[in-house]
């Protein structure tokens, strides 16, 4: 049976530090699987919508790690290549430094098998029969070869209408300059129908920072939804015709990596569900909140049980 849900991107692991504080004093580490499209895959099964990722992986103790996890959280692994000849990607977390509640990330994946990741891993009848195929733009940053399987994977979906979901993550030290993340990203925008975005990522898209103009930037592009995350200030969802905010839960924040893909994740099974772009903005708040308390991406993330849980205290 092929998954509702297809993601495109590098299956990671993560070394979480055990303690907060700069990596140089750090000697435990605790390892976790990650990546932020296989986040979104596992969000959706957790949730109970089929999943599936398209993904490369060393033919290496990692990459053995990285399928057991997938396979028992049951995302569909049919499209993802051991790649004999590159190791798995790793990144490690410095928590807590030098902002309290913020953590940074340390690739060393520069030649993983993740970033090559190729036209020739898109088979475009998996992604036509899924009915959302969800991207960020970190597949298109990691090498040209994996920029064009995600140009490749993206006319797919748009051939089909499929439910094309990206968010645009944009990470500055894997792109050569902001101009020419925006120049990569915009054609994907223009085929998105929802699309994840915040601030500091709209300033290098539209050069705007500011809600309204963010909003307005986005729609005029042919975008479907606009989903804005703006930290503790909340999340805005609009399309052509309808508004919808939610406000951020406070809480303590032991690591804050993975919660926009839990959240990602979230809305956009809410909206498989036929749920209202309110209700989906504050299931998918809960699941990134919940997120944020523990080490790891993917452990936290809620079933659909643990955020009604959630939705009446
Ligand atoms: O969104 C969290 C991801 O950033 C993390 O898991 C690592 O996919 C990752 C990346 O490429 O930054």
């Amino acid at each position: 049976m092929k998954p509702e849900l297809v993601a495109l991107g590098e299956s990671l692991i993560q070394f979480n530090a055990l303690s907060r504080g700069p990596l140089r004093h750090v000697t435990l580490y605790e390892r976790h699987i990650a990546g932020a499209e296989t986040t979104v895959a596992v969000t959706a099964r957790r949730q109970g919508i089929s999943s599936g990722i398209i993904t490369r992986v060393g033919d290496d103790e990692f990459g053995k790690a990285i399928l057991a996890w997938l396979r028992g959280e049951e995302v569909d692994v049919s499209q993802v290549r051991i790649d004999p000849d590159a190791p798995t990607g790793i990144y490690f977390v410095q928590r807590g430094f030098p902002i309290p509640s913020k953590s940074r990330m340390f690739y060393y994946r520069s030649g993983s098998a993740g970033s090559r990741l190729s036209p020739s891993d898109i088979d475009p009848e998996y992604i036509g029969s899924a009915k959302v195929f969800h991207v960020t733009g970190i597949t298109p940053a990691l090498s040209e070869s994996a920029r064009e399987a995600t140009y490749k994977a993206v006319d797919a979906a748009y051939r089909d209408e499929v439910t094309i979901s990206f968010d645009t993550n944009i990470r500055p030290v894997l792109w050569r300059s902001e101009e020419r993340a925006a120049r990569v990203l915009k054609p994907i925008i223009e085929k998105t129908d929802i699309l994840f975005t915040d601030p500091a990522d709209s300033r290098i898209l539209l050069g705007e920072t500011e809600l309204e103009a963010i909003l307005r930037g986005f729609l005029s592009m042919g975008v479907g939804t606009v989903v804005v995350k703006m930290g503790e200030k909340g999340a805005v969802a609009a399309t052509s015709s309808e508004r919808a905010s939610a406000d951020s839960i406070p809480v303590y924040v032991e690591d804050p990596i993975g919660a926009g893909d839990a959240f990602a994740g979230t809305f956009i099974t809410s909206q498989l569900k036929g749920r209202k772009l309110k209700e989906s903005l504050e299931r998918a708040i809960i699941a990134g909140t919940l997120v944020v308390t523990v080490r790891g991406d993917e452990e936290a993330i809620p079933s659909e049980s643990d955020i009604d849980a959630n939705i009446h205290i």
